[in-house]
This record gives C-alpha cells, structure tokens and sequence, in this order.
C-alpha cells in the first residue's frame, strides 16, 4: 500500500490517554494530541530559556553556551534565576518535553494497536537522564552534581567526574555498559548487513528468503537466533547499555567514593590467596 493511503487509512481518531478529541488531529505529517501541545510548550520554552541564559553569559557561540546548575553550596534549594535556577527551570522543561514525547508515542502506539516498546525504550533514555540530573544530585545533597547544559561544558563534566574516581575505566558497571554499547554496534551490523545481502539482491537476481539468513547463521557459527528474536536481542542490548550507564553514574559518590581501582581489591583480597605468603594480608 503506498504510504499516502496506508496514512489514511491508519489516521483514525481514539487511543488518546488525556484531552479526547479535543487535539486529536494531524499537522502535515505530525500527529499533535495533548501531548504534543505538551512536548511543543516544554521545548519552545526551554529553548527560549537557553536563548535567554546565552544572552546573560553574553555569547551566541553555540558550543561556547553554557546553562550551569546552582552552586553546590546551594545544597538542594531553588536557586535564584541567575545562580542557577535557570538550568532548574530548564530541567523541569527537558524533563516535561521527554516525558510528554514518551506519552505521545504511548498515544500513537495505541491509535495503531501497536505494543509500548518503542515508548518504554524511550523510557531507559529518560531514566539514564535523570540519574545524571535528578537522582544522583538528590543522593549527594546538591544539584551542583548534576551536568551544565552547554556542548564544550557537558564534556569537561564528564572528564571531571571521571578523574575524580581515578581511572573511571575501572567502574566494573561503566565496564559492563560500555561492552553493551559495543554489543550494540556489533549485533547491527551483523543485522543490517545480513538484511541488506538477502532482501536487496542486484538486478535480475531474486530475493533470499529469511529462511537463507537463518541458513547463513547456522552453516556459519551453527545456531541462528532467528528473524524476530534477533530485534528481541538488538532492543535487550540497547536498553542494557542505557540501564548500565545509569548504573555505573549512580553509583559514583553515593555507594562508592575512593579510586574505582580499589574496588578490585576483594580480588586480591580472596581468601585462598590473601593470606598465602607474598598476598595482600601474608
Ligand atoms: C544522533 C539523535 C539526535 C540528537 C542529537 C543531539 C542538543 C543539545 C543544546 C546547545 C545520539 C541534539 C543536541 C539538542 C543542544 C545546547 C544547550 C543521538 C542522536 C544530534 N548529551 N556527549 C554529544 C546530549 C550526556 C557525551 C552530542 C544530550 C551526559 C560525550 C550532542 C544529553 C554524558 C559526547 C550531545 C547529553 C554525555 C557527547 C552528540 C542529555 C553521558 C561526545 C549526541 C539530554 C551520556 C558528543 C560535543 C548524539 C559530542 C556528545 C547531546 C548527555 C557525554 C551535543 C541532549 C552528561 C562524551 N552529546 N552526554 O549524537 O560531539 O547522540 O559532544 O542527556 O563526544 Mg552528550
Ligand atoms: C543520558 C541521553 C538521554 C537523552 C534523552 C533525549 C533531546 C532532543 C532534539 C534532535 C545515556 C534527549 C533529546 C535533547 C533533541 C532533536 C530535534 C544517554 C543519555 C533523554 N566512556 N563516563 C558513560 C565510554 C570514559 C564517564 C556512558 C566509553 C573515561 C562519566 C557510556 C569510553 C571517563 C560518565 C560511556 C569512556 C569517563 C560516563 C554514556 C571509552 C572520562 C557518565 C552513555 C572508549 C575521563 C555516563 C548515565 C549513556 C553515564 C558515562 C562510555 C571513557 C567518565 C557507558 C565507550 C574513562 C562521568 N560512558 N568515561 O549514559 O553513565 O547514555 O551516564 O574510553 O555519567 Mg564513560
Ligand atoms: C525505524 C525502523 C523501521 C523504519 C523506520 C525507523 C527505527 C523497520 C519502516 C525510523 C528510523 C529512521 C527514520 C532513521 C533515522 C533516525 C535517527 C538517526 C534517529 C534520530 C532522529 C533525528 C535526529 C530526527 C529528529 C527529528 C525530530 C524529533 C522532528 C522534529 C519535530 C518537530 C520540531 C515537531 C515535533 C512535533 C510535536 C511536538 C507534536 C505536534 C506539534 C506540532 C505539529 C507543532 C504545532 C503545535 C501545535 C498545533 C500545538 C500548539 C502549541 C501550543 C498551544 C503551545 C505553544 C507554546 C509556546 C510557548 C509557543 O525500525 O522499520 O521503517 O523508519
């Protein structure tokens, strides 16, 4: 069905969670929804405030603007407008535009009788976003924990943050995260490029059936996970990757507050080695 009709046939009213029909209708290719009235305010007012807080800093640099949270002296206050409470207000708008973005696509799924994993993947995202912004600052008693909004700023957080537990490659959970991430890129490219190689034959060939790329896999390493298992595994390793991120931040100055290298000391600590002669306690 060509897309323009299969639109209409699709674009029925219901689903709504919140408003009725009140907004449910189309702009051009965009479905609106309370939500997306919700998403729109929470974004255009958190842009203008970013605009607003560049022009405080006296910049129009955009890597140069930075939104900075309240001092941590401030400790968990509200903070006056200019020390701070701008990057508050901007939070709640990030925080207000994600999460309506996440209802809408709850909305949309509904409308086409669709399952919520797209919206509760989005939902992982959101959460590794306010370890790093909500939960971890409120464990440490300051919002001065969480990051400043600005491109070059966002990264001198992450290194100083880094380095303030040592080498931050030795977080076992950053480990596990990263190896996700990789897990990730891996299991795409052997999706796409397996998809791309039996269903995009050149021209005057026929196309390869999924029965060919279960075939691929099992002549090549002897199992395949199979057509819809392999988007079960992509969707398992991606949210893994997000979940362990929010892990290994969370964890950082609220369970653990030495070098990350010193965790590894219950290695070295064991018991059938530790008080061996040459070990830890021998
Ligand atoms: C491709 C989907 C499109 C999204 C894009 C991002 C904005 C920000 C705001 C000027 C994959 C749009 C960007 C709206 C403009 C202002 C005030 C998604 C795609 C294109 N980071 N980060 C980037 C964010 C954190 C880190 C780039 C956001 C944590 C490192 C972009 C968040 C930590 C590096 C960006 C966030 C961290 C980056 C490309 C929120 C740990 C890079 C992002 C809301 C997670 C890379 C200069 C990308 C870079 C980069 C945005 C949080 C680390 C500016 C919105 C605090 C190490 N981050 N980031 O492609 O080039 O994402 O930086 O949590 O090297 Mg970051
Ligand atoms: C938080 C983004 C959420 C985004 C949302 C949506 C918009 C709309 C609009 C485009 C989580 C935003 C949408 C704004 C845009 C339009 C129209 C995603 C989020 C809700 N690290 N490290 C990680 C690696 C080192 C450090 C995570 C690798 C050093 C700290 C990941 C290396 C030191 C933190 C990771 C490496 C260090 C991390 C990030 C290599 C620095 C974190 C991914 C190869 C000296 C952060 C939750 C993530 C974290 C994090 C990877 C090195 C420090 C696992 C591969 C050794 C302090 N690092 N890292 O979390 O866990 O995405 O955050 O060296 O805080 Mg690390
Ligand atoms: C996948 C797949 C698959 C496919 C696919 C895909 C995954 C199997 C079948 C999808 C994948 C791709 C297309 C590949 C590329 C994607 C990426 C690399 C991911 C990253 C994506 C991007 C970088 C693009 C990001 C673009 C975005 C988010 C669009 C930007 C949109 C807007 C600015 C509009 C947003 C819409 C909203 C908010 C809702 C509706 C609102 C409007 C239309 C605006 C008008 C507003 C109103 C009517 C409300 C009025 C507002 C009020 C009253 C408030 C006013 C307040 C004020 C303060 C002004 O697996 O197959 O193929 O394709």
């Amino acid at each position: 069905m060509a897309l323009l009709s299969f639109e209409k046939k699709y674009r029925v009213p219901g689903g709504t969670l919140v408003g009725g029909d009140l907004f449910d209708f189309w702009v051009g290719p965009f479905y609106v929804g309370f939500f997306g009235v919700t998403t729109f305010f929470f974004a255009a007012l958190g842009t203008i405030l970013i605009f607003y807080g560049a022009t405080l800093q006296g910049t129009w640099n955009p890597w140069l603007i930075s939104i900075n949270p309240p001092d941590i002296e401030m400790g968990l206050a509200a903070a006056p407008l200019k020390e701070g409470g701008l990057w508050q207000i901007i939070t709640i708008c990030a925080f207000g535009a994600f999460i309506s973005w996440m209802m809408r696509e709850i909305e949309i799924s509904r409308k086409l009788g669709m399952g919520l994993h797209v919206p509760f993947a989005f939902g992982v995202a959101i959460f590794a976003y306010a370890t790093l912004v909500f939960i971890r600052p409120v464990l440490m008693g300051a919002w001065g924990h969480a990051f400043p909004y600005g491109i070059w700023t966002h990264l001198d957080w992450v290194n100083n943050v880094g380095y303030t537990y040592g080498n931050f490659h030795y977080n076992p959970a950053h480990m596990v995260a990263v190896s996700f991430f990789f897990t990730t890129c891996l299991a795409l490219a052997l999706h796409g490029s397996l998809i791309l190689s039996a269903a995009n034959p050149a021209k005057d060939e026929t196309m390869r059936s999924p029965d060919h790329e279960d075939t691929f896999f099992r002549d090549f390493i002897g199992y395949s996970v199979g057509p819809l298992g392999i988007h079960r595994l992509g969707l398992i390793l991606a949210l893994m990757a997000g979940f362990w991120s929010a892990v290994c931040i969370v964890i950082s100055g609220t369970l653990w507050f030495d070098e990350w290298v010193v965790w590894w000391d219950w290695y070295l600590e064991l018991p059938w080695w530790a008080d061996a002669e040459g070990g830890v306690n021998g």
